[in-house]
């Protein structure tokens, strides 16, 4: 049965004078890849390929770096014990640890907290407070929050206890918070040369300038300076999980960072890494989003986030080996949950099929793990092609997890139900909000009403796949595969690789794989050129594809590592047969 396929393919078209221009020094394919990512000089496009350590900015010049780098020295001095509050996703996390292996080292008194997220709530509040007195903290330094935290700061002002906030959330509209120092690149205020760096980045910028101080000069003395080369792979781990542009000082920290993962002298991510099956391998961004950040953030939905910081942070083999595997069994656990919450979610959202009545997905359910809504809600916007709203309920009350397709604002559509839900906000793409279980029929209709008057009668936007470029099969080799390698790592703003070719055959039948026989593997051919493709997911569609037809493919090529074997491989993303 011949078909079209399921995404609109919208390739490319990159200057062609630009492309020349660099094509004289690089691969021609390679030079409209740049092009598609914005590059248009030769010294761009070098900046890119090559990133350089000397590139990144100067920490002095983050707003607060002064006095918050004087304030630490003053507890160094007077022997004060420091309490490094973090969050409980990976960028906070990473940012934790690496600040308290650094005091660590030298020898401060320092102790950590992160929020457990169902006891503790928001991420700085009241128990941040408790902790801190608890400990007998007399500086507590935030890391990936405390921008907006004015009432808690005071609160620990009150108390006797200085704040420091390292952080990489907007600013809110009134004032800031009365803390010794707002490290922050995003303040008004800031003359910070790049606003994008995570929040372990923010923190990490502050390790740095700590040891730039106690160096006495710019050169920072050696042992600092090995430390924070080591300290850079969990920059890289934030960098890649919290979906900052992988561009700029951000690109640089990865790639240093992700060779500093590959060598690290720390046995907790060591063992993390072995664990994965990613021990003495070349690390790329997707083995940090696919692999080590849901070990990572399975730990913070499922429990506290306290585990995966110790796991980070131990010097101790043993039990870095444990703390590995119960990292690995809690994310096994949180993956059976979203499957099991799938499969009553799907269901339920079926129900309300019809996108021109309900063109966002809104469903809720008793004891839904309001740890994996999110993932739930992501996995519904991907089977039904429309957003969706997914709430955990906890007795009356509930949280709602919020995500969309592309040029759609969920946020916008969930405000059309304002005076309906407790606490709300987020991003265009991705929301959350409190509301009430009696109130989810009402959402749903406020949303959906909201939803229409936004889309004035046109359906949402079709799922475009964008193709950087149309290459012939037989062109598709290692060697363009170890130029496009030059690219990594991938984020948001620079994407993988997706090429597309056409006039490719099947060399044999489809297989059908998987536990759940959900996806395909085919080997591709063009010729005698022959290439094994993954096609997740579409297992359904194995009924278009017939021997001996011609077959329309666009995919991203990736290494692929089997039994020590290293080859080519490609991830469909969807045909035309
Ligand atoms: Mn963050």
């Amino acid at each position: 049965m011949p078909a079209t396929s399921r995404l609109l393919w919208k390739v490319q078209a990159p200057d062609p004078e630009k492309v020349s221009r660099l094509a004289r020094d690089l691969d021609p394919i390679l030079a409209k890849l740049l092009v598609n990512r914005g590059v248009e000089t030769a010294s761009q496009a070098e900046q890119l390929l090559t990133p350089r350590l000397t590139d990144l900015h100067d920490p002095a010049l983050l707003p607060g770096m002064e006095q918050a780098t004087q304030r630490i020295l003053e507890a160094i001095e007077r022997n004060q014990t420091i309490l490094v509050h973090g969050d409980y996703d990976v960028d906070g996390v990473t940012g934790t640890a690496l600040l308290v292996r650094l005091f660590e080292h030298l020898g401060v008194k320092t102790v950590w907290h992160v929020p457990n997220r169902f006891t503790d709530g928001y991420a700085f509040g009241d128990h941040s407070v408790r902790r801190a007195t608890e400990t007998g903290a007399a500086l507590v330094i935030s890391v990936d929050n405390g921008t907006s935290s004015t009432e808690t700061i005071s609160k620990l002002a009150a108390a006797g206890i200085d704040t420091i906030v390292t952080d990489h959330h907007e600013p809110p509209e009134g004032e800031l918070p009365a803390a010794v120092a707002i490290v922050n690149p995003k303040l008004p205020a800031s003359e910070y040369p790049f606003r994008e760096l995570c929040g372990a980045a923010v923190a990490f910028k502050l390790a740095w300038g700590l040891a730039t101080k106690l160096s006495g000069a710019a050169r920072v003395r050696d042992d600092l300076r090995d430390l924070l080369v080591d300290l850079t792979a969990y920059v890289a781990i934030a960098t890649v999980c919290d979906v900052v542009p992988m561009v700029g000082e951000n690109r640089i920290l990865a790639h240093f960072g992700l060779k500093a993962l590959e060598t690290t002298s720390s046995a907790g991510l060591r063992a993390l890494l072995l664990s994965a099956d990613l021990g003495g391998r070349r690390l790329g961004a997707d083995d940090i989003g696919f692999q080590i950040g849901p070990r990572i953030n399975a730990s913070g939905r499922l429990g506290t986030a306290g585990t995966a910081l110790e796991a980070l942070m131990t010097t101790d083999p043993t039990r870095a080996k444990q703390l590995a595997a119960e990292l690995n069994s809690l994310n096994l656990e949180r993956r059976k949950i979203v499957e099991d919450l799938m499969a009553e979610a799907l269901p339920a959202a079926e129900a309300f099929a019809d996108a021109e009545r309900w063109p966002v997905t809104v469903v809720a359910g008793q004891d839904w793990h309001q740890g994996v809504i999110g993932i739930v809600a992501a996995r519904l916007v991907e089977a039904l092609g429309k957003p969706a709203i997914v709430i955990g309920l906890d007795g009356d009350s509930g949280r709602g997890s919020a995500r969309s397709v592309p040029g759609f604002s969920i946020l916008n559509a969930m405000r059309g139900a304002s005076h309906l839900l407790g606490k709300h906000g987020g991003h265009e793409q991705a929301a959350g909000c409190d509301i009430e279980a009696e109130q989810v029929d009402a959402v749903r209709e406020a949303v959906c009403q909201k939803a229409r008057e936004m889309l004035q009668g046109k359906s949402l936007p079709e799922p475009v796949l964008d193709i950087d470029t149309v290459v012939p099969f037989e062109h598709m080799t290692a060697d363009l595969q170890r130029q496009l390698d030059r690219l990594e790592p991938f984020g948001a703003q620079n994407p993988a690789p997706v090429l597309a070719s056409a006039d490719v055959r099947l060399a044999e039948p489809a297989r059908i794989v998987g536990k759940d026989r959900s996806h395909m593997m085919l080997k591709l051919r063009h010729g005698e050129h022959v290439l094994k493709a993954m096609a997740f997911g579409m297992a359904e569609r194995e009924g278009e594809l017939q021997m001996g037809a011609p077959i329309k493919v666009a995919y991203t090529p990736r290494w692929n590592t089997f039994r020590g074997t290293t080859s080519l491989e490609l991830t469909l993303h969807d045909f035309e047969a």
